[in-house]
């Protein structure tokens, strides 16, 4: 936190009270494009994320500077008018914010210097953009003296995305970073925002985030094919079932009305995201009874189902994944939108120099490719952070 108030003198002059803040990147262990189906996902918050050391301001400007891209310079915007611009790429996730605020009626006139610093690998899937609205929006929110509810600033995260930006994401990431908790994954359904906090004690075993390093070019387009195809099923089995999502629907229901999806590919698309809803269920349920062996199996199977039905996974995702189930990984699967980005495996921890070793050898191997590895732990959700942190 430190360099990060260092730059803030540099970009912005001391004088004032600074004050610091923290968003935490997220990782989802199971229930993989099933929030967009109102289904449950079981996230839970990193301890990298986004810093933010910031200052109030007197008059209605925002100004924005991030040490990851220093090359944007630093950015200004008025709270009475903002807009997307392009050019301006990261910052306009907390202009989305600080939007959404104000459109929800919050009072927010006076705005902020802010200066940025994110340890979350880039691109990977580990959500730097939710975490930067989150962070963002416990500024703003601490300073107007907002004291607005956390589920209600995930949505405002959330409509910043999808409205602002114009990505059309689903609740996970920014729930998963606005109401994570230190040794907890979160075992959310999405349609309904009810939610458990479930602990995740690993005495032996580990995670670690893999990174294939194969850009997410598809990513944008294909899950947006996904969500179209799964809009086409629900429209189907719904003359049969009264169902609003397909999160809804059971596997029994499943199995006895799929034969009205008449594309088979659109029938598959179905199949994933019914059962891997039922499986995230069940691998809560195998942890809660201390089964890590029986999670670490759903989340293979998560992966194969991804693979063979939602069809998102692609050859890196599947190399990485497969070198980790023949290294001895409990579990292993790809995680977010995939067609690249990363994967989470859970590893016994006296066998992590090895494994590292061994799957990064085997995916250089059959992609040509490095991985990077990532142990990591889960910690708190967004938050102010107090003078020692
Ligand atoms: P990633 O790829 O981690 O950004 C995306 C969506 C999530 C969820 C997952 C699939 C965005 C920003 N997030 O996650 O809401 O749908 O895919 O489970 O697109
Ligand atoms: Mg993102």
């Amino acid at each position: 936190m430190k360099q990060v108030i260092e730059a803030f003198y540099e970009q912005f002059g001391s004088g004032g009270e600074i004050q610091s803040f923290f968003a935490p990147g997220r990782v989802n262990l199971i229930g993989e494009h099933t929030d967009y189906n109102g289904g449950h996902v079981f996230p839970c918050a990193l301890s990298v994320g986004t810093y933010a050391a910031a200052r109030k301001r007197s008059d209605a400007k925002l100004r924005l500077y991030s040490m990851n891209f220093p090359e944007l310079g630093m950015i200004e915007a008025d709270l009475s008018a903002l807009v997307y611009e392009k050019e301006q790429e990261w910052a306009n996730y907390p202009k989305g914010v600080a939007a959404k605020i104000r459109e929800a009626g919050y009072p927010l006139s006076e705005g902020a210097d802010i200066v940025y610093y994110g340890n979350i690998p880039n691109g990977a899937g580990l959500s730097s953009s939710a975490s930067i609205e989150l962070v963002t929006g416990v500024v703003l929110d601490a300073f107007a003296g907002l004291s607005i509810d956390r589920v209600e600033l995930v949505k405002l995260a959330q409509a910043a995305e999808n409205e602002f930006v114009g990505v059309n994401c689903g609740i996970m990431d920014q729930f998963a970073i606005g109401k994570g908790e230190k040794d907890h994954a979160l075992l959310l359904n999405c349609q309904t925002l009810e939610y458990q906090k479930t602990p995740i004690h690993l005495e032996e075993e580990t995670l670690v985030i893999a990174n294939t390093n194969k850009r997410r070019g598809l990513a944008d387009s294909k899950y947006n094919e996904r969500r179209r195809e799964c809009e086409e099923a629900l429209g189907q089995l719904k003359t049969e079932l009264e169902a609003d999502f397909l999160g809804d629907i059971s596997v029994e229901d499943f199995e006895a009305h799929k034969h009205v999806i008449d594309d088979p590919v659109t029938r598959q698309r179905a199949r994933h995201v019914i059962y891997e809803n039922a499986r995230t269920i069940e691998a809560v349920e195998k942890l809660n009874a201390g089964d890590i062996n029986g999670f670490g199996r759903l989340m293979n199977e998560s992966h194969r189902s991804l693979r063979d039905d939602y069809e998102v996974t692609g050859h890196e995702l599947d190399a990485l994944v497969e070198a980790a189930w023949e290294e001895g990984a409990i579990g292993s699967r790809m995680t977010g939108a995939g067609f690249g980005g990363c994967t989470i495996s859970i590893v016994p921890k006296a066998d992590i120099e090895t494994f590292k070793e061994n799957v990064g050898e085997q995916y250089y191997k059959q992609t040509g490719l490095e991985a990077d590895f990532y142990v990591v732990e889960i910690g708190d959700g967004a938050k102010r952070l107090e003078e020692e942190e």
